[in-house]
């Protein structure tokens, strides 16, 4: 079964001002629709690859034959990482609670430490790329990956993830992409990322 584009869990204006609509639209419709069309199209004849859960197909990237290897890479690594993206964001912000919110204090020093820490991490991501909470190795950790690697594909989960490729913010924010971070914090889904945690953490 080929892969297949979620749809956007809320309008393209939801999460004004901080994310734009067209933006939204954009981003959507046809940067993560180009990962998934381009997904399906390199996984063609590959009965063995295309019914995986993205996230296998990921954690067993070297797996996959290797004149399609770097497709599967940009274009899955796409495709998860956006999904994910969609999900974590809302009209949101705010501060994590309950063993979420513990857990970042006691990882990073405080919850303005850990916001820091990330921002560094995306701002440090010269060219396109991603800044990420993971669960990894037992713990909890901030990295950041070059284009559309994912995090599975070292092993680790996904918690939270900020895209910071240029098509996630130009048009608003143009080359300030520090603006845009210290936005992003206001859409921020909490709820839906403590349950990502809670399910890593299951090792689900
Ligand atoms: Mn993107």
């Amino acid at each position: 079964m080929a892969y297949t584009l979620p749809p956007l869990p809320y309008p393209n204006n939801a999460l004004e001002p901080s994310i734009d609509a067209t933006t939204m639209e954009i981003h959507h419709d046809r940067h993560h629709k180009a990962y998934v069309d381009n997904l399906n199209k390199a996984l063609e004849g590959q009965a063995a690859f295309q019914n995986k859960k993205i996230e296998d197909l990921l954690r067993e990237i070297n797996k996959v034959p290797e004149n399609i290897r770097t497709a599967v890479r940009n274009n899955g690594g796409g495709h998860a990482n956006h999904s994910m993206f969609w999900e974590i964001m809302t009209k949101g912000g705010g501060e994590p609670t309950g063993p979420l919110g513990d857990d970042i204090k006691k990882t990073f020093g405080d919850f303005v430490g850990f916001k820091t820490k990330l921002k560094e991490a995306a701002m440090g991501r010269f060219g396109s790329g991603w800044g990420w909470l993971v669960w990894g190795g037992g713990k909890l950790q901030i990295i950041s990956t070059a284009n559309q690697d994912s995090p599975y594909m070292e092993q680790h989960i996904p918690i939270l993830g900020i895209d910071v490729w240029e098509h996630a913010y130009y048009l608003k924010y143009q080359n300030k992409r520090a603006d845009y971070i210290d936005a992003w914090w206001n859409v921020v889904n909490w709820p839906a990322v403590a349950k990502r945690y809670s399910e890593a953490k299951a090792g689900k």
